[in-house]
């Protein structure tokens, strides 16, 4: 039988011989067979390098390798992952798709267990394979399907027997529906999801529908559960007993993201039992906003892309799992499934633990924006039925999802008559839920107004109504499906979004992008990103850019946006002890929440209690009085902290998990003085001014008592954050760039003079990169009262400056330094418009501890406000407050390193001491920094005083 067709790989059509689709549930009654394992494996460097014998029955696969289902065989050492982001890594000629196709053979023998039942039916259902594949049992052909991130589903009973099946797919990396999941991410081929036998036995359940909306009116729930095949519902908690088909109103508590309450019933046919979990809720679009349940929603979103830094897209149980407790954990409440379906559990979580979801369609051309969208496919008739398919094989699948309220079409996939054909198709079977997609400016095909990485001033324009656009449009609400590009350091701006969002009604939140950033892991890079496989077209680290690691550790970006979309938040003023207390969610009261508070002196509690927590209702807010301050509390910096932590366990966080907090200050900051005492004393080729001794000709610093000190000298290189450098198809100032250009990075210090007076030494230096005239003139004067040494700094910018500086303080090197003890911000990294996760307090790390591993090595690790900081055995306060860096390695170093393995420590500690900072926005895909966080080249002063340790 064997011959060698392939057309089906460069077929539009989504395939042939797979079942209708239908709701998808994780395990009924019915028997079933989990086919995932390890399955023999072949790969052929072209979809027809081999015929299909393979398929045949007593094929002979003993010398094949192997590789693990649900997998992708580029991550199991056969061929290698690639990654572009928008551009298609093939000649763009759909549906034409390269001869190299890296095609990969795959049979999995198995014998029915003894309890199979001989009646009834069965089938095969693959939850997802990248990127087409066809499809044998025992021989026989089942047929053929694309559509990676879908289930599709094989009636098998007539040809199953009892020991000894074998089942053979044929996967090809490259098909014309490559041409619809041009998604920025790795491409990788694989069986990456679930395959399972399923038992389908005489009378089991069909497709099911189950519509649960509810009426904030009246508090009822609405229960209808439609059913191919008839049956009963029951839900006991409900006292139901009802037919399918039949409606019936109860008493009920809705479900809502915040609130996640869920109905355990049961959807009985003759043959099948299938358990469901019915949560009631409405949505509705109305007087111009997304309404659930009769109130409008903020969604505090994120953009989730399936990811695991070994298995890619293939994920455990466990893992998302853990995605979902890390988004409820860290205050957020959305999620856009970018650009996919997720696997069919992850939805399930979001219906236990609360999530709203937009569920988005395995849908992206993006590289035919190259040729101005000219031949995209969803403006070409010819594949309207694969589009068609995918947008069944979605809302088929997850409709009984009560998180899931918006289904998107897909992603950046320009415009065309398959959109609307999908929106029209979706509306239809789907009346109770919204339909998004961003690509469409006029908003003909959707329910919202959706964009992408619009600037802060933009935003407000649409939240005022006055962005003009299509009727249609000027009706709907806004969010941002995508913004605050995570990439690196960074977002910054997020606070100002946030801000924005509270303050109009039409805008209703948004969508960091992204969660999580997809490194590999490797042996010798650490993580491996773009280009790191020697692919010849690729968009490096730009496939980086979440909110946690690829290990999953949250980065500061996503402390700051824990912090900012908190729920509960206090305004107040600490000095007359009142704090209000505004309750930020949509449906939930407080009562989960207790309340407890703290009065800190200089950074330290001396008196903390708690407070009975009142119930705002949603949306308003009560004024407490704080306790009285303790009687010894007075002296130093004093303030309060007050922090909403879980009154019990929760599904999604133990009890005591800090949801949100603030810090009112009481009395300030006394700065610390250093009256000058003692004149510079000459001695041979050095100076010495109380603790300090310096060289006599240049003028630096050499040692504070017994530390040894090299500098400090002005420094305002920082090495570019992504955000810095911007993309490259930024229209804005990239001053990454700009840095390097004006040489920043290159300062040459001239100096001008060492002046020895009678209560100070002063060093006069120029500070500017050659080829330019601008420079910035600088004067160190040192002062000590004899044991401590002091150190202000004045810097007077000549030239025309037309860029901000990176950051401007002093940096010197300490020969070792490990503990690191600090008052100030803390206790993780923070920049001028990132740092609201930021808070006062005494710290303590050590160097290597301060260091943020983002994948690709930039700028990292500084600590705001600091008042004082300890390491090295030298104490270092500031006046003003200043950012405080440590590591192992130069800013140079760290500039030049790819990877984290790059960087290797030396033998001397470096030290900032920042007096400013650049903001760092999000312009790797965005805005950059707001104007208020740009550091001017603009004449400063500052000061540090230097004491050594005992
Ligand atoms: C936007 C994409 O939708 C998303 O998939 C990702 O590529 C993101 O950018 C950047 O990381 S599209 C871009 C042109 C704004």
């Amino acid at each position: 039988m064997s011959f060698r067709t392939t057309t089906y790989v460069e077929d539009v059509s989504p395939g042939r011989g797979a079942l209708p689709p239908r709701a998808w549930y994780p395990s009924s009654d019915a028997k079933s067979l989990s086919l995932n394992g390890s399955w023999s494996f072949r790969l052929s460097a072209t979809a027809d390098a081999e015929d299909d014998s393979f398929a045949t029955e007593g094929y002979d696969a003993t010398d094949w390798a192997s590789v693990t289902v649900p997998g992708h065989w580029v991550l199991q050492g056969h061929g290698s992952p690639i990654y572009t982001n928008h551009l298609y890594p093939f000649p763009v000629d759909p549906p034409h798709v390269p001869t190299d196709n890296p095609t990969g053979d795959h049979l999995r023998r198995f014998d029915l267990p003894e309890d199979w039942p001989a009646d009834g039916e069965a089938t095969i259902r693959f939850d997802g394979v990248e990127s087409c594949a066809r499809v044998w049992l025992n021989g026989t052909e089942l047929g053929e399907f694309k559509g990676s991130r879908l289930p599709h589903e094989f009636a098998v009973g007539h040809l199953l027997r009892p020991g000894g099946n074998v089942l053979a797919v044929r996967v090809h990396q490259w098909s014309a529906g490559s041409y619809l999941e041009d998604q920025d991410q790795w491409w990788l081929p694989g069986i990456f999801r679930d395959v399972t036998l399923l038992h389908r036995p005489t009378g089991a359940v069909g497709d099911f529908f189950v519509h649960a909306s509810y009426d904030h009116v009246t508090g009822e729930g609405t229960l209808l559960v439609d059913s191919e095949v008839a049956g009963r519902v029951t839900v006991p908690e409900l006292g139901l007993d009802l037919a399918t088909g039949e409606p019936v109103a109860v008493p009920v508590e809705p479900w809502t993201a915040e609130t996640p309450r869920l109905y355990d019933g049961v959807l009985a046919t003759k043959g099948e039992q299938v358990p469901l979990r019915i949560g009631f809720r409405t949505v509705v679009l109305e007087d111009g906003l997304i309404k659930v349940n009769g109130k409008a929603v903020l969604f505090k979103g994120v953009n989730r892309h399936e990811w695991h830094p070994e298995n890619g897209r293939a994920l455990d149980l466990a893992t998302m799992r853990e995605d979902v407790l890390l988004m409820k954990r860290h205050n957020l409440n959305a999620v856009r499934t970018s650009h996919y379906p997720p696997h069919p559990a992850f939805l399930d979580l979001c219906d236990e633990l609360g999530l709203w979801v937009i569920d988005e369609c395995d849908l992206e051309t993006h590289g035919f924006t190259e040729q101005g969208w000219r031949d995209n496919p969803v403006d070409d008739d010819r594949w309207t039925p694969a589009l068609l398919d995918r947008a069944a094989l979605m809302v088929e699948r997850d409709k009984n999802h009560p998180s899931v309220i918006f289904w998107s079409l897909g992603n950046e996939a320009g415009t065309g008559r398959g959109l609307t054909a999908m929106a029209e198709w979706i509306h239809g079977r789907d009346p109770d839920r919204l339909v998004h997609y961003e690509g469409d400016l006029g908003c003909r095909d959707t329910d919202v107004y959706s964009r992408m990485y619009a600037f802060h001033d933009e935003v407000e324009q649409i939240g005022r109504g006055l962005d003009g656009g299509t009727h249609k449009r000027r009706e709907l609400p806004f969010i941002l499906c995508e913004y605050a590009h995570a990439m690196g350091n960074g977002p910054g701006g997020l606070a100002d979004y946030q801000e924005l969002f509270e303050r109009y009604d039409r805008l209703q939140g948004g969508f960091v992008w992204e969660w999580i950033d997809h490194g590999i892991r490797h042996p010798e890079l650490g993580y491996a990103y773009g280009g790191d496989f020697g692919e010849e077209l690729h968009d490096g680290n730009f496939v980086c850019d979440g909110l946690v690691f690829p290990d999953r550790t949250p980065s500061p970006g996503l402390v700051e946006y824990k912090k900012v979309i908190e729920p509960v938040r206090f305004e107040g003023d600490g000095a007359d002890g009142t704090v209000r207390l505004v309750n930020r969610y949509d449906f939930a009261d407080l009562s989960g929440l207790a309340l407890e508070w703290a009065y800190q002196v200089d950074g330290e509690t001396v008196e903390a209690g708690t407070l009975a927590m009142p119930r705002p209702a949603p949306g308003s807010s009560v004024d407490l009085k704080l306790p009285e301050p303790p009687a010894d509390g007075r002296g130093g910096e004093a303030q309060w902290t007050v922090r909403a932590v879980l009154a019990e366990d929760t599904a999604w966080a133990p009890r005591g998990h800090e949801v949100a907090w603030a810090q009112l200050p009481v009395t300030e900051r006394v700065k610390p003085t250093v009256v000058p005492a003692a004149a510079p004393v000459s001695g041979e080729r050095i100076v010495r001014l109380g603790p300090g001794t310096f060289d006599a000709r240049t003028g630096a610093l050499l040692r504070v008592g017994g530390v040894e000190v090299s500098g400090p000298r002005l420094d305002v290189w920082r090495a570019p954050t992504d955000n810095d450098d911007g993309a490259e198809w930024q229209t804005d100032l990239r001053y990454g760039l700009l840095w390097r250009k004006f040489g920043l990075h290159r300062m040459q210090h001239r100096l001008d003079g060492v002046e020895s007076g009678t209560d100070a030494l002063t060093v006069r230096t120029r500070v500017a990169p050659a080829a330019w005239e601008i420079g910035l003139d600088t004067v160190y004067r040192w002062t000590t009262d004899g044991d401590r040494l002091r150190l202000s700094v004045s810097v007077t910018p000549q030239g025309d400056w037309t860029v901000p500086l990176p950051r401007l303080g002093v940096r010197f090197a300490l020969a070792r330094a490990d503990a690191v003890r600090w008052f100030g911000g803390g206790p993780g990294e923070a920049y001028p418009d990132s740092k609201s996760a930021s808070r006062l307090g005494r710290w303590d790390a050590t160097v290597d501890g301060l260091q943020t591993p983002y994948v690709r090595p930039q700028e990292n690790g500084a600590r705001a406000d600091v008042r004082w900081v300890e390491l090295g055995g030298l104490r270092i306060e500031g006046d003003p407050e200043f950012w405080f860096t440590a590591r192992r390695w130069t800013t140079e170093q760290l500039e030049a390193a790819r990877h984290l393995t790059d960087l290797t420590p030396g033998d001397r500690v470096w030290v900032n001491l920042d007096h400013g900072q650049h903001g760092i926005g999000s312009q790797s895909c965005g805005p950059g920094p707001l104007p208020q966080y740009f550091l001017r080249a603009e004449p400063a002063e500052f000061s540090f005083v230097f004491s050594e340790v005992r």
